[in-house]
C-alpha cells in the first residue's frame, strides 16, 4: 500500500539523528547546509528568511507520499524552509487527520483523492496545488505529473509563501513550456571556466572531479528550484578524458549529488573521442567500428547512470574537430551519437555553432551569420528523434543586439533547442550589471512567420511543428565564489532563465520582481528600485557598448571585455561592422547585401529588407549606411552613436543613486556589494563613452552637434 511519512515539524532534532532512517537522516544534512549561510548571497533567491511570517497560518505536518527520493526532497526542503525540526517520520497507510501539506505524484495521490479531477492533471513535469477539506481536516496537496513536478510544486508555493501571496486556497495547474530544460557549464577538468566569472569550477579540480561536491547539490538545487531539469558539466570545447573510463566512477558521483533535484547529468563530448581516448585509427562517424565505439561508450555510462541526460556536441567549430573532417554531414555524426542514446532515452544537442573563422574580410559577400543557416537548413529532416539542434539566439554570438536566427524558422523537421547565455560573456562579465530577461523575451516573442503565429518560444517548445523534443539550454558558468555568480544581481538572470523556460509568457518585469521579493525582500520601496535597475540595465549597457545593432564593439579578439572597435576588423572572425570614414553596418541586404535577409520567412525579410522598415535598433546589423543616415528617431546615425553613448554613461552612474536609496532596506553585506560593482561599472561606462565616441569621432569627422566629444 502506500507510504506515507508524517513529519510532525517541532519535534527535536535528536530524535531524527536516532532514528535508522535513510530520508531522515538525508533532511539532517541539508538543514546542516543550510545553516552554515549568512547574507552572502549563497542562498541566492531560497533565503526563506521571510517564510516564517507567512507560515503561521500553515500546517506543521508534511506527508511524503510514495517512495521516491526526488519527492522526499521535496518533503526535507519543504521542512526546511519552514523551519520546523524535522520529527520522526511515522511510516502509514492513512493520511494524518489533521491539517497537513501532503505531496506526492499523481499515481499516489490519486487513490487518496479520488475526488479529485483527472483533467486538472499536470502533464510532463507539471504540478497542481489544491487545497481540499475533508472533515476536519485541510489538505494543501502538492501533486506532480512526474517525480520532478511534485519538488516543482513545492518549490512554486515556497515562493507564494515568501512572496506574501494568500495561499490558503489553492488551485493552480501548471507545466512547463518545453521537456528540455538544461544548463551548461564550460568547466574544464583543470578547475577553469571558460568565459566563467566568479571563480573556478565547483565540479573539477586537477584533472578530476573533485572531492567534495557539496556544491554541485546546492547548485542542483537552486536549478531545480526554477524548474531545471538537466546540466552538462563540462565545456563544450570538450577534453575527451571525459569519456575514458577513469572518469566514469567519478561522473556517477556527480549524477548522485544531482539525482535527489531531479537533475539529470549530461556531458560534452569531443566528436574525435574514439581515436583520443578510444584508440581508434580514425573517428569518421560512419567507421562500422566508430559507430561500435560510441555505442559501447553509451552503454556503459547507462549501466552506472540509468537516468544520463545525453551530450552536448560542438563540432567543426572554432578549431574543433568534426565530421567534415571526413567529409560527412552533422546529420552523419549526430545520427551515429544518437542512435547509441536512444535505447536509453538520452538525447544529443548538436551545436549549430559552426561557422568558417576563416573568412576573407575583404569578400562583401562574406557573412559569418549565414553560416549556422546555410549548413543545417538543408539537412533538416535527416536527423533522428532523439538529436536537439542547440540553436544560439542570434546568429553571430551572444551580441548585446542581434536578431533572432533564421534557423529557428527553417527546420520543421527537426527539434530545436535555444542557446543562451547566463554568463555575461559580451554582456559586462558580471562586473556591469545587465539583467538580460529583456534581451531573451524579444528573442522568444520574435514572430518567424513560418507556421502561423510562430514565435521562437513556440518552436523551440516543439509545438509550431509538433516535434517530440524541444527547449533550453543556457551557458551559466557559476564558479566557487560564495554568492555563484560573482555580481549579487547577477543571479537574476540564472532565475530569470529558469522561469522562463518553464514558462516563457512571464514578462521581465514579472520575474525580476519575483527574484527581488524573494533575494531581498518585500519592501515596496526595494521592490520598486530593484525592479526597475534591473529593467533598465540592459538598454543602459548597450547605450553606453555597441550602437544600431553594431555588435558589442568590445575586444572580440582577447577577454570579450572593455572596449575594442577595431578588432572586429580586418580578420577572419567575421564580427565586421565594417566602420570606415563614411559609414557603418554590414549590408546584408537580398538586394546589394550578402544576402543573409533572405533566410528569413517573407515577411520577416520585409521588416528587415528596407531601410524604411527595419527598425532603428538593428539597422547597422542589416545594412550599411552614411554616418549621416537620419533614423526613425529623427536622429543622425553618428549622433546617435555620441548621444546613447553619453546617456549610456550618465544612466550607468544613475544606478548607483538608485541603488544607494536602498541603504539599511536590505542587509550591508549585499547592499555593499552591489555597491562596489555598480561604482565601478559607472567608472568603466565612461571609459566606454569616451574610447567608442573618440574613435568614430575620428573616423567620421563629424563633430558632435552638442560639442561634447573631442572636448574631455
Ligand atoms: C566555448 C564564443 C566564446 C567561446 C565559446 C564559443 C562557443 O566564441 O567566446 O569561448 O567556446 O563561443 O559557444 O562554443
Amino acid at each position: 500500500m502506500y507510504r506515507l511519512v508524517y513529519r510532525e515539524l517541532r519535534m527535536d532534532r535528536n530524535l531524527m539523528r536516532g532514528a535508522a532512517h535513510g530520508a531522515l537522516i538525508a533532511i539532517v544534512s541539508l538543514i546542516a547546509v543550510g545553516a552554515a549561510y549568512g547574507e552572502t548571497g549563497a542562498e541566492a533567491w531560497l533565503r526563506y528568511s521571510q517564510i516564517k511570517d507567512g507560515a503561521a497560518s500553515l500546517p506543521s505536518r508534511v506527508a511524503v507520499v510514495g517512495n521516491s527520493g526526488v519527492v522526499r526532497t521535496a518533503g526535507s526542503e519543504l521542512v526546511r524552509a519552514l523551519e520546523g525540526k524535522p520529527g520522526k517520520p511515522v511510516p502509514t497507510g492513512e493520511i494524518p487527520s489533521a491539517d497537513a501539506f501532503v505531496l506526492g505524484s499523481w499515481k499516489d495521490i490519486h487513490p487518496l483523492f479520488p475526488e479529485l479531477a483527472r483533467t486538472r492533471v499536470p502533464s510532463g513535469d507539471g504540478f497542481w496545488l489544491k487545497t481540499v477539506r475533508r472533515k476536519n481536516a485541510k489538505y494543501w496537496l502538492i501533486i506532480g505529473g512526474s517525480d520532478r513536478g511534485v519538488l516543482y510544486g513545492m518549490f512554486s508555493l515556497l515562493s507564494r509563501i515568501a512572496r506574501q501571496q494568500d495561499v490558503s486556497t489553492l488551485d493552480d495547474s501548471q507545466s512547463p513550456s518545453a521537456p528540455i530544460r538544461w544548463v551548461s557549464q564550460w568547466d574544464n577538468l583543470d578547475g577553469s571556466i571558460e568565459r566563467g566569472y566568479a571563480g573556478r569550477s565547483i565540479f573539477f579540480d586537477g584533472g578530476q572531479i573533485r572531492a567534495d561536491l557539496t556544491r554541485a547539490s546546492d547548485y542542483a538545487r537552486l536549478l531545480a528550484s526554477v524548474g531545471i531539469n538537466g546540466c552538462a558539466i563540462n565545456n563544450v570545447n570538450a577534453d575527451p578524458r571525459i569519456l575514458s573510463a577513469e572518469f566514469l566512477p567519478q561522473l556517477v558521483r556527480v549524477a548522485d549529488a544531482f539525482r535527489p533535484w531531479g537533475i539529470k547529468l549530461a556531458v560534452s563530448v569531443d566528436m574525435s573521442s574514439p581515436m583520443a581516448v578510444g584508440g581508434l585509427k580514425t573517428f569518421d562517424p560512419l567507421d562500422p567500428d566508430v559507430v561500435a565505439w560510441w555505442k559501447q561508450a553509451t552503454d556503459v555510462i547507462y549501466e552506472r547512470i540509468p537516468d544520463f541526460g545525453g551530450f552536448v556536441v560542438k563540432a567543426d567549430s572554432e578549431g574543433r574537430s568534426g565530421p567534415s573532417q571526413y567529409g560527412r554531414t552533422a546529420a552523419d555524426a549526430a545520427n551515429v551519437i544518437a542512435r547509441a542514446l536512444a535505447p536509453h532515452h538520452g538525447l544529443l544537442m548538436y551545436r549549430a555553432f559552426v561557422y568558417n573563422h576563416h573568412l576573407d574580410w575583404r569578400d562583401m559577400k562574406a557573412d559569418r551569420a549565414r553560416a549556422a543557416y546555410d549548413y543545417f537548413h538543408p539537412l533538416d529532416g535527416k536527423f533522428l528523434g532523439s538529436v536537439v539542434i542547440q540553436i544560439k539566439y542570434g546568429p553571430i554570438d551572444f551580441q548585446v543586439r542581434e536578431p533572432a536566427s533564421p534557423l529557428f524558422g527553417a527546420m520543421p523537421h527537426t527539434n530545436q533547442a535555444i542557446e543562451l547565455q547566463v554568463t555575461q560573456e559580451y554582456t559586462g562579465q558580471q562586473r556591469h550589471l545587465v539583467f538580460l530577461a529583456p534581451m531573451w523575451k524579444e528573442i522568444l516573442d520574435f514572430d518567424m512567420h513560418v507556421n502561423g503565429m510562430s514565435p521562437v518560444k513556440k518552436i523551440v517548445a516543439g509545438d509550431t511543428w509538433h516535434r517530440p523534443f524541444g527547449g533550453y539550454n543556457a551557458v551559466v558558468n557559476v564558479g566557487l565564489d560564495e554568492n555563484w555568480l560573482a555580481h549579487p544581481l547577477a543571479m537574476a538572470n540564472l532565475y530569470t532563465y529558469g522561469r522562463l523556460a518553464w514558462n516563457p509568457n512571464l514578462s521581465a518585469a514579472q520575474t525580476a520582481e519575483e527574484w527581488t521579493r524573494l533575494t531581498f525582500n518585500n519592501k515596496p520601496q526595494v521592490v520598486s528600485t530593484n525592479s526597475k535597475m534591473l529593467l533598465s540595465s540592459w538598454h543602459i549597457y548597450e547605450n553606453y557598448t555597441g550602437p544600431l545593432g553594431a555588435g558589442t564593439l568590445t575586444d572580440i579578439l582577447g577577454d570579450h571585455y572593455g572596449p575594442g572597435i577595431e578588432s572586429s576588423e580586418r580578420n577572419g572572425w567575421g564580427q565586421w561592422h565594417r566602420a570606415d570614414e563614411h559609414g557603418m553596418g554590414m549590408d546584408r541586404t537580398i538586394a546589394t547585401g550578402t544576402g543573409y535577409i533572405g533566410q528569413y520567412s517573407p515577411e520577416v525579410q520585409k521588416q528587415y529588407e528596407t531601410l524604411a522598415a527595419c527598425p532603428d535598433e538593428l539597422l547597422l546589423f542589416m545594412h550599411h549606411v552614411p554616418y549621416t543616415y537620419v533614423l526613425h528617431s529623427g536622429k543622425m546615425v553618428i549622433q546617435h552613436i555620441y548621444d546613447s553613448h553619453y546617456d549610456g554613461a550618465e544612466q550607468a552612474a544613475g544606478l548607483v543613486t538608485q541603488w544607494q536609496t536602498l541603504k539599511g532596506q536590505i542587509d550591508d553585506d549585499r547592499y555593499n556589494a552591489v555597491l562596489d560593482r555598480l561604482q565601478y561599472q559607472a567608472g568603466h561606462a565612461i571609459v566606454w563613452r569616451d574610447a567608442v565616441v573618440n574613435w568614430f569621432f575620428k573616423e567620421s569627422g563629424t563633430p558632435d552637434a552638442k560639442g561634447r566629444v573631442g572636448q574631455q
